[in-house]
C-alpha cells in the first residue's frame, strides 16, 4: 500500500504541531504505525492522501452516525454558509437544536451549547459544584470525560492508550477533589457515596463506557447509582458525549430508563462540526450565567454552521425505524464477528457491544471494568489493526476505543470487513 504522501505530510506536521497531530490518539503510537492523512470522506468511506480507500469504523470517534457527507447535512450547511459563519449573537437555529435535544432527552428542561465534549463536562461539574456548594467529583476508572484538569485521574481514551499516568500540569490541589473508583463495583460505589465526610458534589459517569473500550454497566449498577445519588443529594451527571443519539434517540438514559440530573452531549449533535452541550432540570440549569451566578461562556457556542449540521442530523435520526435498522445491522455484524473469533482465536478475544458501538478486546474476558480491560494484549491488537488497515478497514488506533457502525455501512462493506477480519485473524495467530 503506497503511503508516501502521508509520510511526507506527517514529517511536515511534526515540524509545526506537537506529535504531528491535534489529538494524541490520532498519532497511532500504540498500534505501531504512523498516522495516515485524510484527503476526503463520503458515506462509509475514507480516502487518504495517497488515494487509498478504507471502510471507516471510527466515524470520527462517533459523530458520523449517518456516514460522511450525508446529503441533508451538506445541504443544511450550504444554506447556513450563505448567511455567514459566526455572529457572536443568538440565532433561531440554536432554539431549533435545543428543542430537538430536549424533546429527545426528557430529563432536560434546558440545555446550553458549547464547542466540545470537554467544555460540556467541565461546565457540568462546575455547575454541580456551584449548585451544591460542595467540591468533590467522583468519576470511574477508565472513563474519559475530556481533558479538563479535574478529569485526568485514571482517565480512559488517549490517557490509557498512551499510558499517561493522569497528567503533568494538573495541580494536586485540583486532583485532590477528584475521586476515581472502579466501574461496576457496587460495594465501593455505596461505600464512597455514603461517606458524608467526602462532601461530594457530583458523580460523572459514561453510562456505557466507551473510553476503556466498550464496557456496559452491570445489571442494576446505574439504578443503584441513581438511588444513592438521590438519597445523598449528589448531582448525577451522565456523560453521553458518545452514547447520546448513538444508543437511541434519547441515548443511554432512555435505553436503561435512568434519568440523571445533568447530561453532557457532543459528537453526534454537531453532525461532524464542533458542538458540545450540557443540560438538566430548570432548578439546576437556572444557576448558569446569565440567569444565575455560575459562569460559563464561549465565543463560538451555538455556531450557526454547527447548529445547522446538528439540526439536520437529528432530523434524520428522528425518522421512524432509524435505530431499529442500525441495531439489527450491528447485531448481525457482531454475531458474524464472534463466529470468526471462535473459529480462529478461541478463548483469546472477547467482544463487548451495546447497540452500534463495540470493542473487540484481545483478552479472554470478561471485560467489565478498567482493570480487566487493561489485561488486553495491546501488541496483538496493534498487529490486528495494521492487518486490517492494509486490507482497507479503518479501525480505532487503540485497543481502548469503540468501533462504530453507521447508517452508511452497506451489507457489502460489512461483508468486506468480515472477510478482512478472518484474514487478519489468520495472520496474527501465527
Ligand atoms: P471532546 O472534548 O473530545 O469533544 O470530548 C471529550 C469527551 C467527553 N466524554 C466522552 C465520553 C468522550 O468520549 C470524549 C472524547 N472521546 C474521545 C475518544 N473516545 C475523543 C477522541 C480524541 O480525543 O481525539
Amino acid at each position: 500500500m503506497k503511503i508516501d504522501n502521508s509520510r511526507s505530510y506527517f514529517k511536515q506536521a511534526q515540524e509545526v504541531i506537537p506529535g504531528g497531530v491535534n489529538s494524541p490518539v490520532r498519532a497511532c503510537k500504540s498500534v505501531g504505525c504512523d498516522p495516515l492523512f485524510v484527503k476526503k470522506a463520503s458515506g462509509s468511506k475514507i480516502i487518504d492522501v495517497d488515494n487509498n480507500e478504507y471502510i471507516d469504523f471510527v466515524c470520527s470517534w462517533g459523530p458520523m452516525i449517518l456516514g460522511h457527507n450525508h446529503p441533508k447535512v451538506v445541504a443544511a450547511l450550504e444554506k447556513a454558509l450563505a448567511n455567514g459563519t459566526s455572529y457572536g449573537a443568538p440565532t433561531p437555529l440554536e432554539i431549533e437544536l435545543a428543542q430537538a435535544v430536549i424533546k429527545a432527552f426528557p430529563s432536560m428542561d434546558k440545555v446550553r451549547f458549547v464547542s466540545s465534549g470537554t467544555e460540556a463536562t467541565m461546565s457540568a461539574i462546575r455547575l454541580a459544584r456551584g449548585y451544591t456548594g460542595k467540591n468533590v467529583v467522583v468519576k470511574f476508572d477508565g472513563c474519559y470525560h475530556g481533558h479538563a484538569d479535574s478529569f485526568l485521574v485514571q482517565a480512559g481514551s488517549g490517557v490509557i492508550t498512551l499510558g499517561i499516568p493522569g497528567s503533568p500540569g494538573v495541580p494536586d490541589d485540583i486532583v485532590k477533589n477528584t475521586i476515581s473508583i472502579p466501574y461496576n463495583d457496587l460495594e465501593i460505589l455505596e461505600k464512597t457515596l455514603t461517606d458524608g465526610s467526602l462532601e461530594i458534589a457530583c458523580v460523572i459517569i459514561e453510562p456505557v463506557a466507551g473510553n476503556m473500550g466498550v464496557v456496559p454497566p452491570a445489571e442494576g449498577f446505574l439504578q443503584k447509582l441513581r438511588d444513592l445519588t438521590s438519597q445523598q443529594n449528589i448531582v448525577l451527571i451522565f456523560d453521553e458525549v458518545i452514547t447520546g443519539f448513538r444508543l437511541a434517540l434519547g441515548g443511554a438514559q432512555s435505553r436503561f430508563g435512568i434519568a440523571p440530573d445533568l447530561t453532557c452531549l457532543g459528537k453526534i449533535i454537531g453532525g461532524g462540526l464542533p458542538v458540545g452541550a450540557y443540560g438538566g432540570k430548570n432548578e439546576i440549569m437556572a444557576k448558569i450565567a446569565p440567569e444565575g451566578p455560575v459562569y460559563q461562556a464561549g465565543t463560538l457556542s451555538g455556531n450557526p454552521l454547527a447548529m445547522a449540521a446538528g439540526v439536520a442530523t437529528l432530523q434524520v435520526l428522528s425518522e421512524p425505524g432509524f435505530y431499529d435498522r442500525l441495531e439489527k445491522k450491528a447485531e448481525d455484524f457482531a454475531g458474524e464477528l464472534q463466529k470468526l473469533a471462535d473459529k480462529h482465536l478461541p478463548g483469546k478475544t472477547t467482544l463487548n457491544r451495546v447497540g452500534s458501538m463495540m470493542t473487540r478486546f484481545f483478552n479472554m474476558g470478561p471485560v467489565f471494568d478498567f482493570k480487566s480491560a487493561m489485561g488486553s494484549d495491546t501488541e496483538m491488537y496493534g498487529r490486528f489493526f495494521r492487518a486490517m488497515l492494509a486490507g482497507g478497514i479503518w479501525l480505532a488506533p487503540s485497543q481502548f476505543e469503540a468501533a462504530f457502525i453507521s447508517d452508511a455501512h452497506s451489507q457489502d462493506d460489512l461483508a468486506q470487513a468480515l472477510e478482512m477480519t478472518e484474514s487478519s485473524f489468520k495472520k496474527i495467530k501465527k
